[in-house]
């Protein structure tokens, strides 16, 4: 208490003026709870200095909070949008994975049932990738293989084992003799299918003594190939006079 008391009578002592007893200066300020002192322009001004700065940055604050703000709102919108493309564009791949997946299916289907469709037409037989068919007429040789040649196909030319027991069925089936595409029309001797390939390069199954170019009479010799009725598979081919009517085998590659 005493050195309070102290303190204020040095105060009066620097700061007020002896003679009017009044204060040097206008302004006095709290510096505490129990002592008093006068505030000078200085100070004054960087109050206020402090005050509009303190404004500036309360406005600066707001104008970067909003800045921020708006900056913030228009990220959103654009990562909605980016959502949405990105929604679109899974919806359209998923869509193509569909129609994809669709058309394989649909292709898949496709070559199932072409390979399971039977390339030949309803009469004829399908056999190691050509069809078959024994004509229902007996015509002359050459007759047979025009008749072959109008549908597309050839008289049968045999080139293995497995194609000989084939046109062998269908001669053990009906029992009577039967033309194929053999023949040494052009040169005697010189047997040839009627692609133009020379037998002697493929599998033969000629009959017993066969070909023997029997003399019919009259001329009338044998030069036009046959399956025998009376031969074997194995052995069951025959030369025979051209003219004979027989049924005839057609064979038209797939
Ligand atoms: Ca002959
Ligand atoms: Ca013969």
């Amino acid at each position: 208490m005493v050195m309070q008391e102290e303190g204020y009578r040095k105060f009066n002592q620097e700061n007020v003026n002896e003679d009017t007893g009044m204060a040097k200066l206008d302004v006095f300020e709290v510096q505490d709870s129990h002592f008093f002192r006068p505030r000078t322009c200085c100070e004054t001004l960087l109050r206020v200095l402090q005050c509009v700065l303190l404004a500036v940055c309360a406005v600066l604050l707001l104008v970067l909070i909003a800045m921020v703000t708006s900056k913030f709102w228009h990220v959103s919108q654009d990562l909605q949008e980016m959502k949405s493309a990105i929604d679109s564009l899974n919806a359209s791949m998923l869509s193509a994975s569909e129609v994809n997946k669709g058309k394989s299916q649909y292709l898949e289907s496709g070559s199932t049932q072409d390979t399971k469709k039977d390339p030949c037409f309803e009469d004829w037989e399908l056999f190691q990738g050509s069809c078959y068919q024994l004509s229902e007429m007996e015509e002359q040789w050459d007759d047979a293989k025009k008749a072959c040649e109008s549908e597309g196909a050839h008289l049968m030319i045999i080139t293995s084992l497995e194609e000989q027991r084939q046109a062998w069925k269908f001669m053990r089936d009906v029992g009577v003799n039967i033309w194929i595409g053999l023949h040494d029309i052009d040169e005697e001797g010189d047997w040839r299918w009627v692609d133009g390939t020379m037998v002697s390069a493929m599998p033969q199954f000629w009959d017993y003594k066969q070909p023997d170019n029997w003399d019919h009479k009259k001329n009338r010799t044998e030069d036009c190939g046959s399956l025998h009725r009376h031969g074997s598979l194995s052995s069951g081919w025959n030369d025979d006079y051209c003219m004979e009517y027989y049924r005839y085998i057609c064979e038209k590659e797939v």
